[in-house]
C-alpha cells in the first residue's frame, strides 16, 4: 500500500493504513452538565483521557457551538473556552484540532501548540489564511452554504456534488497559492451545513469521486446529524447505531478521518470493517 502522509503539527499520519478517528471534544458552556464554565476544565479533561483509552487518533476541540440556529461567539469568550483546554491536554501525546472559523483563535492555538485548524468556514475570513499559512499545522477545508445562523433555512444548488467540490478545490487553492504544503490538507463535504438529507445522500456517495478529483483525503463528519435521524427516525440519543453506519459508509466511499461522538464504538466498527476489507 502505498503512503499518504498527513502533516498534523508535532504528529504525522500514514493515512493509506487505517481510518482515522477524530473524537468531538466541545467546550460550550451548553455542553457541560452543569450548564457552566465551573468544571468546564475538569470535564474537558476527563473526557479527552476517555477518548484516548478508547483509541482516539485526533481530538477536535469547539468553543463555538455550530448547530443550525447557534448565535456566534464573540473572539474573547471562544478563546476564554478553548486555551485553557489546550494547555491542559497538550501533553497527553494526541493530536489536538481546533474548530474555529476566526482567525485570532486560529492563531493563539497555533502558538499554545494546536496540531491541527478545523474550519467549518473553509478558512473564508479575512486573515484565516494567513493565521495558518506559516506553520505546519494540519488543515480541515469544509464546505458550508449559508452560516450556522441561517444555512438550514432554504439549501439551494443545482448541482450539489459539483458546487461543493468546485469550492472546495478553490479554498484548497487559496491556501497553496499561500505556500500551505498539499500534505497538511483535508476537506470536508460539510454534512447538514446548508444541506437537505437529499444532498447529503448525494455527497456521501460522491466522497470517492471528490477525493480522486481533488487529490486530497475526505474527513467525514455525520455523527448523530439529523440526517442519520431522518433515514433512522430517531431521535438525537438514539443515533449511535445509525451513527457507526454512516462512518462505515463513509470510510467504504474511500473516506481517511471520521469525526465522531462515540470514539470506542466507531473505533470497534473500524477494526472489524477494517479486518473484512484490507488487501495487504
Ligand atoms: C463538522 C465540523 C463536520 C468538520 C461540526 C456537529 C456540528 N467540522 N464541526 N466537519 N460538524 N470538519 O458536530 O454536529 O461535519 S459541528
Amino acid at each position: 500500500m502505498s503512503r499518504e502522509y498527513l502533516q498534523c503539527g508535532r504528529f504525522g499520519f500514514d493515512l493509506a493504513k487505517r481510518p482515522l478517528v477524530m473524537g468531538i471534544l466541545n467546550v460550550t458552556p451548553d455542553s457541560f452538565s452543569d450548564g457552566g464554565r465551573h468544571h468546564a476544565l475538569e470535564f474537558a479533561v476527563e473526557g479527552a483521557e476517555q477518548m484516548i483509552r478508547d483509541g482516539v487518533d485526533i481530538i477536535d476541540i469547539g468553543g463555538e457551538s455550530t448547530r443550525p440556529g447557534s448565535p456566534s461567539v464573540p473572539v474573547e469568550e471562544e478563546l476564554r473556552r478553548v486555551m485553557p483546554v489546550i494547555y491542559a491536554l497538550r501533553e497527553l501525546g494526541v493530536p489536538l484540532s481546533i474548530d474555529t472559523c476566526k482567525p485570532e483563535v486560529m492563531r493563539e492555538a497555533i502558538i499554545a501548540g494546536a496540531d491541527m485548524i478545523n474550519d467549518i468556514n473553509g478558512f473564508r475570513a479575512p486573515g484565516a489564511l494567513e493565521a495558518v499559512r506559516d506553520s505546519d499545522c494540519g488543515l480541515c477545508v469544509m464546505h458550508m452554504q449559508g452560516t450556522p445562523q441561517d444555512m438550514q433555512a432554504q439549501p439551494d444548488y443545482a448541482d450539489v456534488v459539483g458546487e461543493v467540490t468546485a469550492f472546495l478545490r478553490a479554498r484548497c487553492d487559496a491556501l497553496i497559492a499561500e505556500g500551505v504544503a498539499r500534505e497538511r490538507i483535508t476537506i470536508d463535504p460539510g454534512f447538514g451545513f446548508g444541506k437537505t438529507v437529499a444532498h447529503n445522500v448525494a455527497l456521501l456517495r460522491s466522497i470517492s469521486n471528490m477525493q480522486r478529483e481533488l487529490g486530497l483525503p475526505v474527513l467525514a463528519g455525520l455523527s448523530r446529524k439529523s440526517m442519520i435521524g431522518a433515514i433512522t427516525g430517531r431521535p438525537l440519543d438514539e443515533r449511535l447505531a445509525g451513527s457507526l453506519g454512516g462512518a462505515l459508509a463513509a470510510v467504504a466511499q474511500g473516506a481517511r478521518i471520521v469525526r465522531v461522538h462515540d470514539v470506542a464504538e466507531t473505533v470497534d466498527a473500524l477494526k472489524v470493517w477494517q479486518a473484512g476489507t484490507k488487501n495487504n
